[in-house]
């Protein structure tokens, strides 16, 4: 395996008094700090008895105690398996043992329903309090070593644990600085969750770049924009539903960008044409993407040069990466629509303790995504369908089946199915049609689903039927679901 030296430690060699952090409340952490106050941190973790090859779960919205726990548990050599911080004590419970975690470590705020998970739990407050204790720091990243673990859920069944390499963060980080370009007058603000990829991957970005990194608590648009207009912020990650309020509030406000700020780069779902339109005509030089979980953040990326004329496009493979579109009987032709396959050293090797999942995911060493998609005569990807079933609202994905399961398994559910309604504020939201065998109300499904489900998973719309339309095989046919709603008759 290839060594390298670990990111953070060679940046508080290299630039020990260049920025690393920086928050909206006006906190400044240099590498050179950052470094200190990772190794303090590591040290306390190892008097909690937290060692090399330990399972650590962490459960937090964003901060700069995240970003130094998640370094500190690399000094250590631990695992870390992120939690969504969105999910109820149920979810939370799979994936704590399904990971094998040893200890979770949980924001203060999270405590109390965390405590309903049954396992080992400190809150990051407390752990500032341990005493501190020597351990034998990591000085070397091993790029084929599991680093952590993010949970994604299937078409069926339950949620798997994509496991991310040391490899696959450094050529995710690789990747993207060869699109994107490098600059000294970088600075890169993530609102999105770091429990998600696409927020992680920004935390190795500014170690492997030596860049500081504009740390807010949350999505809020107002300080989104007071950091890009007097903060210095020059590039932004953001889902749909954040780009659109952040042009609402540009609006609002009759305020435009500095020509300083270069990127706003937009992941994680389909972006609508208008959107584009728009940001287009406000100057904003949106970076369209795609990737997902198992490609440790974005895979293709359009460039705003490209924007025009390629509207709605994806864009191209990064530079270490590759992409082909596979039909049934082979290689598609150019616009002939089939499934989208990536290679790349930024995919994960696979899935936690699930060779069937893994296996099932490659095809002589292309992750099938299972997305459907055609690249135009220039090679552009146009995605043009989530991959079965999916339904992403505002950037969190719905799994129909995981909340059909949870419907049906109420006594009086007989069946159920649920799909996707296009929505403006969220781009899409669960519906759920229902058969019943016994007297029940919506309102007590939403309890039942409440303490089972996330809250963006609950269905925001309920239609009772005598029977889902099932074909021979008793398949569940979606699309003639999608037609009632389309039609207005449901
Ligand atoms: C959009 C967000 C910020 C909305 O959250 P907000 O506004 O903070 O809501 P709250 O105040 O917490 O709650 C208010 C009410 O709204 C409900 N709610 C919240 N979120 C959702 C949602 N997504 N869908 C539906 N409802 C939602 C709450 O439940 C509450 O309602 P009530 O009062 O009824 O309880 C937030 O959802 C968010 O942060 N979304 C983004 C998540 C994300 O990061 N997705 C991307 C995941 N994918 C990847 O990481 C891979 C791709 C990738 O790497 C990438 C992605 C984007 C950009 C760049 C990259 C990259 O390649 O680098
Ligand atoms: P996640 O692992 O949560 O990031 O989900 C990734 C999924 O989001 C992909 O498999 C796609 O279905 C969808 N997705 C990501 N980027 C795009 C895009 N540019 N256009 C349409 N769908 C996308
Ligand atoms: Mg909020
Ligand atoms: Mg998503
Ligand atoms: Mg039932």
């Amino acid at each position: 395996t290839e060594i390298i030296p670990h990111w953070l430690q060679k940046q508080a060699d290299l630039s020990p008094g260049r920025l690393a952090l920086e928050t909206p409340e006006g906190t400044k952490i240099t590498f050179g700090d950052l470094h200190k106050a990772v190794d303090i941190q590591a040290r306390k973790l190892a008097s909690l008895g937290v060692l090399q090859g330990s399972r650590v779960a962490v459960l937090s919205h964003n901060s700069v105690e995240m970003v130094v726990l998640v370094h500190a548990l690399s000094y250590i050599g631990a695992t870390l398996i992120l939690l969504n911080t969105r999910l109820t004590a149920s979810e939370w419970s799979f994936q704590l043992q399904d990971s094998e975690a040893d200890l979770l470590l949980t924001a203060a705020r999270f405590e109390k329903q965390a405590k309903d998970t049954g396992v080992a739990l400190l809150t990051i407050e407390m752990l500032h309090e341990q005493p501190e204790k020597e351990y034998t720091c990591c000085t070397e990243l091993r790029l084929d070593d599991v680093f952590n673990i993010i949970y994604t859920s299937g078409t069926t069944g339950n949620p798997k644990g994509v496991e991310h390499t040391f490899g696959n963060h450094w050529w995710s980080a690789i990747g993207s600085a060869l699109n994107l370009g490098l600059s000294h007058e970088d600075k890169w603000l993530s609102p999105l969750p770091m429990f998600h990829v696409g927020g992680l991957s920004t935390i190795f970005k500014s170690a492997i770049y030596g860049m500081p990194l504009y740390v807010t608590e949350s999505f809020d648009e107002k300080i989104v924009q007071t950091a890009i207009i007097d903060r210095g912020v020059t590039i932004v990650s953001v889902v749909t539903v954040m780009l659109q309020r952040l042009l609402r509030l540009q609006e609002e406000d009759g305020v435009t960008y500095p020509e300083k700020f270069r990127c706003m780069l937009l992941g994680g779902g389909p972006a609508p044409l208008h959107l584009l339109e728009e940001s287009k005509a406000r100057a904003i030089p949106v970076f369209q993407s795609y990737g997902m979980t198992e490609t440790s953040s974005q895979i293709v990326t359009l460039s705003p040069e490209d924007s025009i004329r390629k509207l709605g496009s994806a864009g191209k493979a990064l530079v270490p990466a590759q992409l082909r579109i596979m039909t049934g009987t082979g290689f598609a032709k150019p616009e002939e629509p089939g499934e989208i396959q990536v290679k790349g050293p930024m995919i994960t090797k696979g899935y936690y303790r699930n060779p069937n999942a893994t296996e099932g995911a490659f095809r002589e060493g292309w992750l099938a995504t299972g997305d459907v998609g055609y690249t135009d005569k220039d090679g552009y990807l146009y995605v043009l369908d989530r991959r079965k079933d999916l339904i992403i609202s505002g950037g969190e994905n719905i799994y129909p089946a995981e909340v059909e399961g949870i419907l049906t398994s109420q006594p009086s559910i007989k069946d159920a199915a649920v799909i996707g309604k296009t929505d403006t504020k969220w781009g899409s939201v669960p519906v759920a049609f229902l058969v019943k065998s016994a007297d029940v109300s919506v309102e007590e499904l939403q309890t039942y689903c409440q303490e089972r489900l996330a809250r963006y998973k609950i269905p925001k719309y309920w239609h009772w039927v005598d029977e889902l339309p099932r074909n021979a095989s008793n398949k569940l046919m979606r699309y003639k679901l999608q037609q009632l709603l389309d039609e207005g008759s449901a």
